[in-house]
């Protein structure tokens, strides 16, 4: 006998890799209910060889579900998180609505899967992508010599803003390369060419959103409620997986050969590592894998006791769907 499982907003990009995912892994599903809003009730999606109507979801959307998997930006998950609870459904959800509240734990399978139980609304939530794909990798490196500080730089896909933003990408590019301005709802500059340094809106010091989700996040999950964290967060005109170059400042000493070794056995990581062979991580070859992929570790030549990495991730994947999944596969 399977789980009940709803997915709120299954016409998305998170959403369509959820229901693969779900089914990729073949999660026990008795009976899948896509929602999504008005716009795209009626729309047919496949899932297990089946062909199912999505519906705009509404107040008797989640009665039966075992599990509701929550993929459709914060203002849904904020209205919609308390009614799927209170009809008896846990709650697994992917914006960064509950992220930071205490009663709601914030969670990476690979690391601290028992907070869980702390879990006091009936929602847990799936981190942000840029986070995930930095904590999977440093937490193990924390367990050795303890974390004190990190810096991180994002070069983020234009995925993680949705299917919106793939056009956009498609459509600058092909204005840019006629020499046409472009502008759309999407960024605030044509993203083809270009880079932006603005995930999220800014605060009155002019730290971003997302970077504030690196900093509030890795805390949270690795339970280092002291860690330092830095950085800037960047858009960059690639269509899929987020590249990070990260510092990590150590407690101790942690020689890059030790670091290689722990991250050879840490779950959910491959390294890929010989520089000097062209190998190392590349966002076209992490595109639908599951596991988050680190290379060009190395001694950082301006502090002490301190790495410096590349980590690429699947956004959509470990960044987003199979975090989320393998959450539910822990209920
Ligand atoms: P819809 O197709 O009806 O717009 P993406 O991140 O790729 O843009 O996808 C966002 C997902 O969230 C889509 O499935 C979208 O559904 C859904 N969504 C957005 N706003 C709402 C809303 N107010 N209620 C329900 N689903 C929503
Ligand atoms: C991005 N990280 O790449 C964002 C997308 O808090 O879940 C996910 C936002 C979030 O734009």
């Amino acid at each position: 006998s399977g789980k009940k499982v709803a997915v709120l907003g299954a016409t998305g990009l998170v959403g369509r890799e959820m229901l693969k995912t779900l089914e990729q892994r073949k999660f026990p599903v008795s009976e899948l209910i896509p929602l999504a809003s008005l716009r795209s009730a009626g729309t047919k999606i496949k899932f297990c060889g089946e062909e199912l109507t999505v519906r705009a979801v509404d107040k008797d959307s989640f009665k039966g579900a075992d599990i509701a998997i929550f993929s459709a930006g914060g203002g849904t998950s904020k209205q919609w998180a308390p009614i799927a609870a209170a009809s008896g459904a846990t709650v697994v959800d992917n914006s960064s609505a509950w992220r930071m509240d205490e009663e709601v734990p914030l969670i990476v399978p690979e690391i601290n899967p028992d907070d869980r139980s702390m879990a006091k609304k009936g929602i847990i939530a799936n981190p942000n992508c840029s986070t995930i794909q930095a904590v999977v990798v440093l937490y193990p490196l924390h367990r050795a010599a303890g974390l004190k500080y990190i810096n991180v730089s994002t070069y983020q896909s234009v995925a993680g803003t949705g299917k919106a933003a793939l056009d956009s990408l498609r459509g600058g590019s092909l204005a840019a390369l006629k020499g046409e301005d472009y502008h759309d709802a999407v960024y605030p500059h044509n993203i083809a060419y270009n880079l932006l340094p603005h995930i999220g809106a800014f605060d009155d010091e002019g730290i971003s959103e997302e970077e504030w989700k690196m900093v509030n996040e890795s805390r949270k999950i690795m339970h280092t409620p002291e860690l330092r964290v830095s950085g800037i967060t960047v858009r960059v005109p690639i269509f899929r997986c987020h590249g990070e170059s990260v510092t990590a400042q150590f407690e101790r000493p942690l020689a890059p050969e030790e670091a290689r070794e722990i991250l050879k056995g840490a779950p959910g990581v491959v390294v890929q590592d010989d520089p000097k062979r062209a190998v190392y991580p590349l966002p076209r070859e992490t595109a639908g894998e599951d596991d988050v992929r680190v290379g060009r570790i190395r001694r950082d030549t301006g502090l002490d006791n301190a790495l410096a990495m590349w980590i690429v991730g699947d956004n959509l994947r470990k960044g987003a769907a199979l975090n989320a999944v393998q959450i539910a596969e822990l209920l």
